[in-house]
């Protein structure tokens, strides 16, 4: 997509805050290179820049005042991150350094950049769609390998490239909708209905369930599961979370209360980015303090993808623990019996049976029994469900997922449509309508507010 002609110049400091071996300003728009001729002064007899050639000199003040030393480079557009002309100055990691730099640049002609407007004027330039923006965001912001992976993919085009064919296929069909609108009369049979309804399923209906599929899968594998231990309080709640993380993160006491607040930390279960949430025991209790973290704990209970539903087995199953499982046992949950160091087998076969046919996961978070086992249950339950594959070569988000979710269900009325045997002109009104939805996943007809929001989740400089 051709945007507007852009002609102010941008800058912005491109690496973290922080003290590093090298801090980068970026400079994109037309005043890129009459800048660094301004204020950079090249070591040597360097009269004129060439194209992505690194100089080395220093930057000075107006007064002459040499802020630091620098490599330069100069970009032509359209070879470069945004299609403009970019400048980067590289200089020492110093935070004040590169901001007395910006402060140069500024005062020669430069405005400050917005959160990823280097990327929107990279997609705005046509060089990127917007998955490929999108797909820059989440590299920057993965923390697991499978996330980094899947962004990687997004910004080579992978989600691009089946949008596309998808895309394609609408078109193909929509073509023939259109001669049988523009021929009413014809006597051949143009609309071959049941053909198209094949070309439907097959090409487009079956591709974007596929990878509607697949969102939920991305979701866990970018952002990872909200796994909550919830139970009464003193069931050993907070020990299990320190078993898990393998630290003595949360404060245990023989005391029921301990716990005021949730905590939460992250594993890593098979590569899976499982956030561990422990809360406070919930009971009837007559403290501001405890009543304001029973009910913290209730919303993490609510929000839970799985909740390890925690029994003290030495005391055995307690009217409480039955009354609070009522509100667990809709969820996706395991129940777990601790303190098995407490309780012979016999005992415990007892107990189990409470929940049959659920089968309970028997440890001692204390003495870090059974740990390994609750995790491959932990695992199974979130992998299972979410048809967890560890080759996920592309993943719609959540915003993909809404606009996908609006073309199937233009499709479905199309597909509806062409059993009755409505008249062409409405079934290209679905068709058009599910060819739209699609455009606005690459950001071809994306609404600005839309593209406003996307961009602003960037970070300045990116
Ligand atoms: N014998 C034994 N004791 C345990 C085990 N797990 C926890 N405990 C003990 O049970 C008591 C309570 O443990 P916590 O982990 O604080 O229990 P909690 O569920 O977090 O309690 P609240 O925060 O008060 O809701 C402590 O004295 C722990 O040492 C276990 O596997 N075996
Ligand atoms: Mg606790």
């Amino acid at each position: 997509m051709a945007g507007p002609q852009r002609t102010d110049t941008i800058a912005a400091v491109a690496t973290p805050p922080g003290i590093g071996g090298i801090g980068i300003i970026r400079i994109s728009g037309p005043g890129a290179l009459p800048l660094m001729q301004q204020l950079f002064h090249p070591h040597g007899e360097h009269k004129t820049f060439q194209s992505h050639k690194l100089y080395y000199g220093t930057v000075q003040t107006r007064s002459g005042r040499v802020l630091d030393e620098v490599l330069a480079v100069f970009m032509r557009g359209p070879a470069t991150y945004t299609r403009e002309d970019v400048v980067e100055l590289h200089s020492h990691g110093s935070w004040l350094v590169l901001q007395s730099l910006l402060a140069e640049v500024f005062a020669a002609g430069a405005r400050a950049a917005e959160p990823g407007e280097f990327t929107k004027r990279a997609f705005l330039g046509g060089r990127i769609d917007l998955t490929k923006a999108e797909a820059v965001i989440d590299l920057l912001e993965a923390r697991t390998d499978g996330g980094v992976r899947l962004a990687v993919q997004q910004m080579q085009g992978e989600l691009l490239g089946r949008i596309e064919s998808i895309r394609d296929a609408m078109v193909e069909i929509l073509a023939v909708i259109e001669v049988a609108i523009d021929f009413p009369d014809d006597d051949v049979e143009i609309l071959d209905s049941r053909q198209l309804v094949v070309q439907l399923e097959q090409q487009v209906v079956g591709p974007i369930q596929q990878l509607l599929s697949l969102a939920d899968q991305g979701r866990i594998i970018r952002e990872g599961v909200h796994v909550v231990i919830a139970g009464r309080p003193n069931v050993g709640k907070s020990s299990l979370l320190n078993g898990l993380l393998q630290e003595d993160r949360a404060l245990v006491t023989s005391v029921p209360g301990t716990t005021r607040d949730t905590i939460e930390e992250m594993i890593s279960i098979h590569g899976v980015p499982v956030h561990l949430v422990d809360t406070a025991g919930i009971r009837a209790h007559d403290d501001l303090v405890e009543e304001l973290g029973i009910e913290r704990a209730r919303k993490k209970l609510a929000e839970a993808d799985l909740v390890l539903f925690l029994i003290d087995a030495s005391v055995g199953v307690t009217e409480q623990d039955l009354a609070l499982y009522e509100s667990v046992k809709g969820q996706s949950h395991l129940v777990v019996f601790n303190k098995i160091d407490l309780v012979d087998s016999e005992d415990l076969a007892r107990l189990a049976e409470v929940f049959d046919p659920l089968v309970p996961v028997p440890i001692s978070a204390r003495k870090r029994d059974g740990l390994d086992l609750l995790q491959e249950e932990i695992y199974n339950k979130v992998a299972v469900r979410e048809g967890l594959q560890e080759q996920l070569s592309c993943a719609p988000n959540v915003r993909h997922k809404a606009i996908l979710n609006a073309a199937l269900a233009a499709c479905k009325r199309l597909q509806v449509a062409f059993t009755e045997q409505a008249p062409a002109d409405l079934l290209a009104v679905d068709l058009q309508v599910a060819l739209e939805s699609l455009s606005d996943i690459v950001g071809l007809t994306t609404p600005d507010d839309v593209l406003d929001k996307i961009f602003s989740e960037f970070c300045i400089g990116k």
